[in-house]
């Protein structure tokens, strides 16, 4: 891994209002910088807003202010969002900053005078809402190809960057470097339009009375510069006024160049270019991710599709909206939106997998060593590795963006704890003195397990990471420097204390359940009817399931209400009616059948998710259970 690493997202238009497409693209960059520095990385992370161009003055006439007023008040839209996503960049760049402005002016002065910038008459196709000139096998029967709105036949003197010369160049550069573009379909896509089509020269100006908002020309004021190669050169000038500390020369090239596979060409073709012909080093690597849709269609105001992230993140949260992103879609492919999907992955994944895990772990520590965790001096070897291992792969992985397979190594962790805690059954070795030792093991390993997950998620989901470290260790994990030499097994202290935790992630669909949950005191008696039969879709409304009992008291003032704590896949309450046949004692370990698809309701006060199945004649009850062992959550069908 780089001690030094600069990674940048692009520079937004100051225009648009966030959505979650440049939710995607930043918090990504933002996984990839907190991961890095976690490493011990000296880290940059840059965003920003793109300020300049035709829209941008545009809507400030319509607002009647000034375009610097304009996108002062635009800018912190995007400020705002990513103070909301947890969003760790180091500065944030705007194109109307002034040293930028220097810089851009500096640059083409560079360029003009050592002859790469030439003024040329031209003619050509223009669209006015793109800002740019359209080749004429590019125009589509009269109308830009990107926005489809008639251009306009433009006779101008404008300035251009020959950038043609560097084909051959760009070429050879980008079949040399196998990761300067990925992922390697766009490197294709790159690299056959390099090959098959003469690159032209790029107009770089416009003139002022057709446009005046943008960076005057150094060496001719009455134009200003094309807003792309204003736009691009941000990455560059940062380091030279943004980037405190060390001299530009340190944190140039970029490391990383994080962008949507609509603005590929942009930074793999002209951005390139220019730094060839500025005789500067070029970035290691241009990732540009795919799209995310909306019903498999682009989200876009007029069509009112738009998803805006912070509404996402006040209803599920930052965390779940930053994994979800991460874990839904590849990162490079394009993928589709929807709430049903976010919901099903965190109720199964953060709910179940994750949050029960953490919440039973904590819950039997408790129970067991009084929330202390105890010495041991053996380990599961299996285990160590497992979590150990997961330290390279996450490097492994990062390196390429390649988020969810970071995930799923994190995740492999997640199953085999939770596996680990059915195989070997935590509630029966507490019941015998002679398995006094394993069980030691079994929660030392479980806590200290937990502890490496924490800081493997912490990039991903920061506040998680952040709450349940501490929880367990007591220091903030940000304050950690070069954590990952901390990401040894047994570095967990026994005699630390570990109290129960509240449920990291509640349950979406039990949430909404419970908002329509009604107090009952009363039993209702539901008379048999034998001649009433039902259908086996009716039977299939029923989820059965198999639960592990973890932990029995009996509810005050009742003589036969018991709260069961029930491991059943996820750790749910019970209140079970069996307080005259079973003592809470006998009950823990005991493997059962619920009911698990039951609406909540109140028993005395205290609620219960479910019912336990049990079978009784006369005065004799017997709870209802599994001829052999399986795992907690198994369906009964
Ligand atoms: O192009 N899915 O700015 P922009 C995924 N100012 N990512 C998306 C997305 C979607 N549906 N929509 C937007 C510009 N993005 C220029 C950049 S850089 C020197 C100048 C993300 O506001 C994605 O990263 O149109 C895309 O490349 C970027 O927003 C475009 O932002």
């Amino acid at each position: 891994m780089p001690d030094r690493f600069y990674i940048t997202t692009p520079i937004y238009y100051v225009n648009d209002i966030p959505h979650i497409g440049h939710a995607y693209t930043t918090v990504a960059a933002d996984i990839a910088a907190r991961f890095h520095r976690m490493a011990g990385a000296d880290v940059f992370f840059l965003t920003g807003t793109d300020e300049h161009g035709q829209k941008v003055l545009q809507a400030a006439e319509l607002r009647g202010v000034s375009p610097k007023d304009h996108t002062d008040i635009m800018c912190t839209n995007f400020k705002k969002l990513w103070t909301a996503l947890d969003i760790t960049n180091d500065a944030f760049i705007r194109t109307t900053d002034k040293d930028h402005i220097d810089t851009v002016r500096e640059m083409l002065q560079r360029l003009y005078n050592c002859g790469e910038i030439v003024k040329r008459t031209y003619e050509g196709s223009y669209c006015t809402h793109d800002e740019r000139f359209w080749t004429d096998k590019e125009v589509i029967d009269g109308n830009c190809p990107d926005c489809s709105r008639p251009v306009e036949t433009i006779k101008e003197d404008n300035y251009f960057f020959l950038m043609s010369k560097y084909q051959d160049r760009l070429i050879e550069h980008i079949n040399k470097n196998s990761g300067f573009i990925r992922p390697e379909t766009r490197k294709n896509e790159v690299l056959g339009f390099l090959r098959s089509n003469p690159l032209g020269d790029l107009c770089i100006s416009r003139p002022k009375k057709r446009l005046s908002w943008g960076i005057p020309l150094p060496f001719d004021e009455s134009y200003v510069t094309y807003v792309w190669f204003d736009a691009l050169l941000n990455y560059y000038s940062a380091t030279g006024y943004l980037a405190k500390e060390h001299k530009q020369t340190y944190w140039w090239p970029a490391d990383c160049h994080i962008v949507g596979k609509d603005i590929v060409t942009t930074h793999a073709v002209y951005w390139p270019a220019m730094l060839m012909a500025l005789k500067l080093p070029m970035p290691e690597m241009i990732f540009a991710h795919g799209w995310w849709t909306i019903d498999g269609k682009k989200m876009s105001k007029s069509v009112g599709n738009v998803v805006d992230p912070l509404a996402v993140t006040k209803t599920y949260g930052v965390d779940a909206f930053r994994y979800f992103l991460m874990r839904e879609v590849t990162f490079g492919l394009d993928g589709d939106y929807s709430e049903t999907a976010l919901i099903k992955r965190f109720d199964t994944e953060l709910a179940n997998d994750l949050g029960n895990l953490v919440n039973r772990s904590f819950a039997m520590l408790s129970k067991y060593f009084n929330g202390i965790v105890p010495e041991t001096t053996e380990f599961d070897i299996e285990l160590k590795e497992l979590a150990e291992g997961i330290s390279e792969r996450l490097k492994e992985h990062l390196k390429l963006l390649s988020f969810n397979k970071a995930l799923d190594a994190v995740w492999e962790l997640v199953s085999f704890l939770n596996k680990y805690i059915d195989s070997n059954k935590p509630w029966a070795l507490a019941k015998d003195t002679n398995t006094a030792q394993k069980l030691a093991v079994v929660m030392y390993s479980l806590v200290e397990g937990i502890r490496f997950i924490s800081v493997y998620l912490y990039p991903f989901m920061p506040k998680f990471g952040e709450r349940l470290y501490s929880h367990i260790i007591g220091e903030p994990l940000s304050s950690e420097r070069n954590i990952h030499e901390k990401l040894k097994w047994g570095t967990l202290k026994a005699g630390t204390v570990v109290t129960t935790i509240e449920q990291l992630f509640p349950k979406i669909e039990n949430e909404r359940k419970e908002k329509v949950v009604e107090e009952k005191s009363t039993t209702t008696v539901v008379e048999e009817k034998t001649d009433e039969l039902i259908s086996i879709d009716d039977f299939a409304k029923v989820k059965l399931k198999v639960g592990k009992i973890l932990s029995a008291e009996p509810v005050p003032k009742s003589n036969k209400l018991i709260k069961l704590s029930v491991d059943t896949g996820e750790l749910r309450q019970v209140v079970a009616g069996i307080g005259k046949h079973y003592t809470a004692e006998e009950l823990v370990g005991k493997t059962v059948i619920v009911v698990a698809n039951l609406k909540p309701a109140k028993l005395m006060g205290v609620e219960s998710h479910g019912m336990v199945l049990a079978a009784s004649e006369g005065d004799s009850l017997k709870l209802v259970t599994p001829d052999g062992e399986l795992p907690a959550g198994s369906v009964v069908k």
